[in-house]
């Protein structure tokens, strides 16, 4: 019995060191979820999926595209996101994890002239969106240069507004306009952004990262206010993926606080045996 209770501790600091591990902005889920349903299958089974660690929060969206149509090349299936703090104890800075699954693929659908729309993020969930990522990878001079490249909102103009918008009215906004005035800040250097996509079956999965400091880390993780929005959509915005998450990201501990953590475990099991 006591045996057991030792090796159940050890066996939980070994799950939470491995739950704290970084994620990979490859293009490849498996740092985020194992998927045990027929990835060949247009049809998404969220309840096939199984999240590696507990700090990885997901929404669903409805099989299907919605408000448009277009089936599985306009569909978009499951958002993932993380927050990996550098010091849980303070604001030193921490990076932010995004995964997406959608049928629609990074360069476009060339048969229609469309593109992958930008990742618009609102910071604290506040109702606005602070920063935008591009994650078209469309060859034309329109998207040259433009994949990978992240934007601040420090204008005073609302996104939902000002974007390049949809014809679908709840989709907005579709893209950041560079051309806007003022013009968003161009942070692609300062914030180390990465985006990636990877394919499996009919599913695309889009991966985004970006280093979070200062005020931005104190949006997502202040017990008080903390918390994040998401937005994606494709143009034309047939299916369109919305994050509202208002509960604050409670930092996550170093792997050294974590083997402390288990070895007053172990230590509580010795005692335990000791005192019977
Ligand atoms: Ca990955
Ligand atoms: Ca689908
Ligand atoms: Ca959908």
């Amino acid at each position: 019995m006591k045996k057991l209770t030792v090796a159940f501790a050890f066996a939980m600091m070994a799950v939470m060191v491995t739950g704290a591990s970084a994620v990979t902005t490859d293009g490849d889920w498996s740092d985020w979820f194992s998927y045990g349903g027929d990835v060949n299958n247009d049809n998404w089974d969220e309840n096939q999926v199984t999240l590696n660690n507990g700090n990885i929060r997901t929404q669903v969206d409805e099989e299907g595209p919605t408000p448009g149509g277009g089936d599985q090349l306009y569909d978009i299936e499951q958002i993932f996101y993380s927050y990996e703090d550098s010091d849980p104890n303070a604001l030193t800075g921490g990076r932010l994890y995004i995964g997406m699954v959608t049928g629609f693929p990074p360069e476009g659908v060339d048969a229609d002239n469309l593109y992958a729309g930008d990742m618009f993020i609102d910071m604290g969930a506040t109702g606005d969106y602070d920063i935008a990522i591009a994650t078209s990878t469309r060859a034309t001079v329109q998207d040259q240069n433009r994949f990978g490249r992240l934007w601040l909102n420090d204008g005073p103009g609302s996104w939902t507004l000002e974007g390049v918008v949809t014809p679908f009215t709840t989709s907005n906004p579709y893209r950041v306009d560079e051309n806007q005035s003022p013009q968003p800040s161009d942070r692609t250097a300062l914030w180390s952004p990465e985006v990636a996509w990877g394919a499996m079956g009919p599913h695309n999965f889009l991966e985004i990262s970006f280093e979070v400091a200062g005020f931005f880390e104190d949006s997502l993780t202040n017990p008080n206010f903390g918390g994040l929005g998401l937005h994606w959509t494709m143009q034309c915005g047939n299916d369109v993926i919305n994050v509202q998450d208002n509960t604050p990201f409670a930092p996550v501990p170093e792997p050294s606080t974590i083997v402390l953590l288990g070895m007053g475990l172990v230590g509580g099991a010795f005692r335990k045996k000791f005192t019977a």
